[in-house]
């Protein structure tokens, strides 16, 4: 699979996110609960730097509860704290807020103890496409959007929005890109629907998702599909789901193609189950290899 990416948007919006930075007192990393590690942006510790950061994991609602505790976990003990949310529907939303005041709470401790005038955090949600920005903000929003005039160093007119009386957002996320180099990555973050259809080939998808499975959540396929996947042959299993769910061309052959974005299409739309790409295990394993 080929993604491109074009470097001239990259280094624009990155340069966007480093010129708002001074803004804000603390960064929202908002990444995909269902692929903690492969939606981040792989440059983005360079990017915000020293600058204080919540990790949100969004979309918690299509995702394994018991591995989004366990990246929870593993963010706290790499140093960062991290939040689970449902911004489609609102759900944890006051972790937010909570969890910033921990982190900033020495910072506006010291501010208060030189006299400064107890203020609002200000924040700044940053992440890949598609991760939730736009609704994330819609949630915290509500009717608190506040214009302001032009600030300085920014040349566009930002705007906060108040999320009651402890925060301030900023109205635009910044946009990071994730890290399409990999190939596995890629094929993740295509099953997660981050990444358009155009660019990605079904069948060399579908197959990923029918491997990932099998590997990680057996039972699933045997629960849709009734029947579990064999890793030796996939012909076969494309013509049991092509025959299950009637998948045939004009000839009355089965059409491969839209049995491959049937497969594509279940995935996503959690038909299943919840799903988690990236595990923590995986992950510790590795940086234990590393070493
Ligand atoms: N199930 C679920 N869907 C979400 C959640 N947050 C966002 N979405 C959906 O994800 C898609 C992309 O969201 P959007 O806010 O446009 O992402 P942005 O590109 O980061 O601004 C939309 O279809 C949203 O409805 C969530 O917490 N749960
Ligand atoms: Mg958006």
């Amino acid at each position: 699979m080929t993604i491109q990416w074009f470097p001239g948007h990259m280094a624009k919006a990155r340069r966007e996110v480093t010129e708002k930075l001074k803004l804000v007192d603390i960064i929202f990393e908002l990444i995909d609960a269902r692929l903690p590690l492969s939606s981040r942006n792989p440059m983005i510790d360079e990017v915000i730097n020293q600058k204080p950061r919540l990790l949100i994991l969004n979309k918690s609602d299509m995702a394994d509860e018991h591995e989004t505790r366990k990246w929870v976990e593993y963010f706290a003990q790499h140093g960062h704290k991290a939040v689970a949310i449902n911004s489609l529907e609102g759900k944890g939303l006051q972790l937010v807020t909570k969890a910033a005041q921990e982190i900033l709470k020495e910072k506006f401790d010291r501010m208060k103890s030189r006299g400064m005038k107890p203020r609002a955090i200000r924040a700044m949600i940053v992440g890949i496409p598609n991760v939730g920005k736009s609704t994330l903000i819609n949630r915290l929003a509500k009717k608190n959007i506040a214009k302001t005039g032009n600030m300085p160093g920014v040349t566009k007119a930002q705007q906060w929005i108040k999320v009651g009386k402890e925060l301030e957002l900023l109205d635009t996320p910044g946009i990071l890109w994730p890290k399409f180099e990999d190939q596995e990555v890629g094929y993740k973050l295509a099953l997660t629907g981050a990444i358009k259809d155009t660019i990605t080939n079904m069948e060399d998808l579908a197959v990923y998702g029918l491997r990932f499975l099998s590997t990680h959540y057996p039972t699933r396929m045997e629960e849709r599909y009734g029947f579990q996947f064999m890793h030796d042959d996939l012909v076969e299993t494309f013509d049991h789901i092509g025959k299950l769910r009637r998948v045939f061309g004009a000839g009355g052959e089965i059409d491969y193609d839209q049995v491959a974005q049937l497969i594509v299409r279940d995935i996503r739309g959690l038909l299943l189950g919840k799903l988690t790409f990236d595990f923590v295990d995986e992950q510790l394993e590795k940086e234990a290899t590393q070493q």
